[in-house]
Order: C-alpha cells, then sequence, then structure tokens
C-alpha cells in the first residue's frame, strides 16, 4: 500500500486530496499542529467523511525536529508540503510569519525529506499569486513572476527552493502552480466562499447585506476536487517538474456575485457594499492560466464549471446555516 503524508491536512485542499488518496488506496498520513480548539480543526476531514481514515502526527511546519521526527517514522512514498499561512490579504499584517511558515516551512520540510525519506516525491503547492503583476497576458511555466504581497514573496522562495533541491540532489520534487480553487470547504474569509456564505445568509433573512473589498480584481477559479488531482498526477511522472493548473477563464468578483447571488434568485446589486477595510495596499488585479503543458503531459483538464462549483458552495452554505437554525 502506498503512503502519503500531507501538511496542511486540515486545509481545504488537505481533506479533498486525502479523500483523492484514500480512494486510490494509500495510507494517509497528515500534519496537525496543536491547537486549544482541537474539537474543530478536524472539521473539513468529517465534513468529508475521512477523519477517521487519516493518520494524524502532532508537529508544526516550524519545528523542524517534528518534522524529521515524523517522515523517519511514516517513510512516506509521496509528501504534498500543503501547509502555509495562505491568506494574501492577512501577509501584510504578519509578514515575518508569513514568510516563516509559508516559505522557509518548505524548506524545513525538503531538508527534512532530504535527511530521512530522499527517495520521496515530493510536492510544494506554489501559486498564481506569484506571477502578481502579470507580465503576460496568459501564465505559463515560463512566464516571469512578480509577486505582490508577502504571502506571494514567500511562495515564491518556497518554489525557488523546490527547483534548486531538485536541480541540487536529485531529489523528486514538483511543484505546482495552481491558480485560485474553491470549493464548499473553502476558508470563510476567501472571496468566494464570503460570497457564497453571504448569499446563504441574505436568503434565509439572517443578514441583509454583504460587504466586500475590489469587485473589479479578476481570477480564474476552478475546483478544488479537480486540482488535487493534478497534484497526485505530477508525483506519477517519472520526471519531477513545474506545472501551472488553471481552467482558463477569468472572472471578476462583481461576476461571481451574480452568478453565486443569481443561483439563489436574488439581486447582488441590493446586497453588495463595498469598504476600504477590504482592500489591499497592492493588488493582483487579474489572473489568468495556460494549463496546456497539464493538459499535455499529464492528462489533466478542469471537469468543474464555475457555474456549478458556485452552485455547489451556495447550496452547502445554506445546508449549513439550515442546520445551525435548527
Ligand atoms: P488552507 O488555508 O485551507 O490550509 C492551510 C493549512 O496549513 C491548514 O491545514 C493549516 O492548519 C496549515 N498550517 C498553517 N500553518 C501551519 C504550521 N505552522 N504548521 C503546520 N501546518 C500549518 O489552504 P488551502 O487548502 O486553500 O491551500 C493549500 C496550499 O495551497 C497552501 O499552501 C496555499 O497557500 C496553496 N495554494 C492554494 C490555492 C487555493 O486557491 N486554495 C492556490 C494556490 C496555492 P490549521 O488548520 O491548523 O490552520
Ligand atoms: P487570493 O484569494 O488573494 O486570490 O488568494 P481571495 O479570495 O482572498 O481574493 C481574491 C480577490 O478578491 C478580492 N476581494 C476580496 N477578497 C477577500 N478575501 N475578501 C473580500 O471581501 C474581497 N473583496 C474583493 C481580493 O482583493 C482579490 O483580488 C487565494 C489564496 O488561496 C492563496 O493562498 C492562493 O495562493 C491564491 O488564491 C491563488
Amino acid at each position: 500500500m502506498p503512503s502519503a503524508l500531507i501538511t496542511g491536512i486540515t486545509g481545504q485542499d488537505g481533506a479533498y486530496l486525502s479523500q483523492f488518496l484514500l480512494d486510490k488506496g494509500y495510507a494517509v498520513h497528515g500534519l496537525l499542529r496543536r491547537s486549544a480548539s482541537a474539537d474543530v480543526i478536524g472539521e473539513r476531514l468529517r465534513w468529508i467523511g475521512v477523519l477517521d481514515r487519516v493518520v494524524l502526527h502532532d508537529g508544526d511546519l516550524m519545528d523542524l525536529s517534528s518534522i524529521i521526527r515524523i517522515v523517519d517514522a511514516v517513510q512516506p512514498d509521496e509528501v504534498y508540503n500543503l501547509a502555509a499561512q495562505s491568506f494574501v490579504h492577512a501577509s501584510w499584517q504578519q509578514p515575518i510569519l508569513t514568510g516563516n511558515v509559508t516559505g522557509m516551512g518548505a524548506v524545513n520540510m525538503l531538508e527534512a525529506v532530504r535527511i530521512v525519506a530522499p527517495k520521496a516525491r515530493f510536492y510544494q503547492a506554489s501559486s498564481s499569486e506569484m506571477f502578481g503583476k502579470i507580465q503576460q497576458e496568459k501564465q505559463n511555466e515560463r512566464t516571469p513572476f512578480y509577486p505582490r504581497s508577502p504571502y506571494a514573496a514567500a511562495k515564491l522562495y518556497a518554489h525557488w527552493m523546490t527547483v534548486n533541491y531538485r536541480e541540487s540532489f536529485g531529489m523528486h520534487a514538483s511543484s505546482g502552480i495552481l491558480f485560485n480553487h474553491e470549493s464548499p470547504l473553502r476558508g470563510i474569509e476567501f472571496v468566494t466562499r464570503k460570497i457564497t456564505d453571504g448569499v446563504a445568509r441574505i436568503k434565509l433573512g439572517l443578514a441583509d447585506e454583504l460587504v466586500l473589498g475590489n469587485l473589479e480584481a479578476m481570477r480564474d477559479w476552478g475546483h478544488a476536487r479537480d486540482y488535487v488531482r493534478a497534484m497526485w498526477l505530477m508525483l506519477q511522472q517519472e520526471t519531477p517538474d513545474d506545472y501551472v493548473i488553471a481552467t482558463g477563464r477569468t472572472v471578476a468578483i462583481r461576476e461571481f456575485c451574480a452568478i453565486a447571488f443569481g443561483h439563489a434568485g436574488l439581486d447582488w446589486q441590493k446586497h453588495v457594499k463595498t469598504s476600504e477595510r477590504f482592500m489591499r495596499p497592492a493588488e493582483v488585479d487579474i489572473l489568468l492560466g495556460d494549463a496546456g503543458k497539464a493538459q499535455r503531459v499529464l492528462g489533466w483538464a478542469p471537469g468543474v464549471t464555475l457555474e456549478e462549483m458556485a452552485a455547489e458552495m451556495v447550496e452547502a452554505d445554506l445546508a449549513r446555516h439550515r442546520a445551525a437554525r435548527g
């Protein structure tokens, strides 16, 4: 039975990847950082129905000795480094923590793997945020980077360190440059989920308005379930490499509002307000990915449309609020 170790297993992608790998017959291990709210920390894994099928190990990406101990004990065939301070907006408030976890944390993982499990295949969760102020209309693996936030700068460091460990030590280390991907398990502070949660609350009479930031920003959004499949495909290749994963369609926040509110039969313009509070010191105005290489080499293509995803997210938030209301 192949085994995988996932850092960030309690996050959105960690939950979908766990489910995907369990279905493929893997033994799935995850890194769990200690929290005073231990009762809610496995919530996504519970929601997706795999909490009791994964093995969780106490550790923190910032604590190299804990990582080495876990990698040594598990001796995984595959390591997926998904853990990060992943909220771009927060990275201006906590640039040092973001640098440590999102940037240096990846090097801790690479070091742990190099020291105690050098044959393991390694996946680094790189991001389209690295393209930032875009240098090409459609971004692919050869597009120059221009990070626009402490988060993006930290991801870029982790990305190049992954490339460097591949080239220096011959490690099977691949980097997936994933564009935004969402789901009902998306963190509530990210814009799509904030919108679908707002739609549900307004529909059920629990709120009347939703306050957002920049409605003109455009993103290339896919579904997390499709994107974790791409992560796995990268590690099945004989040769490690870097891949852009995207849908090739970009949509403005205001358009996503229209789709999500429209699904619930609401007019978004009657409910959405904007506030400076949610604007960023430096914005990434538009992202649009070219996943041609992933299509050619991995045979990967997205399966879920934006409209289907938004509908799934709105329905899940309606169900959550109805259940909470009793
Ligand atoms: P989430 O924010 O949902 O999950 C982040 C995970 O990292 C959580 O499990 C969190 O644990 C964990 N974590 C944070 N700090 C530490 C730490 N110090 N030690 C151990 N674990 C830690 O992110 P996503 O699932 O959305 O994304 C997964 C990865 O992919 C991230 O690296 C993200 O930056 C990257 N990415 C995401 C994209 C997206 O659109 N979703 C696109 C491109 C890249 P806890 O539950 O305890 O907070
Ligand atoms: P992003 O996702 O920064 O692209 O990073 P987010 O959903 O936070 O923002 C997307 C765009 O929406 C605009 N926006 C708002 N954003 C939030 N969060 N809240 C608002 O109220 C709001 N109003 C407008 C933002 O300005 C931005 O332009 C995500 C994360 O998952 C990263 O970890 C990942 O690397 C990238 O996607 C790819």
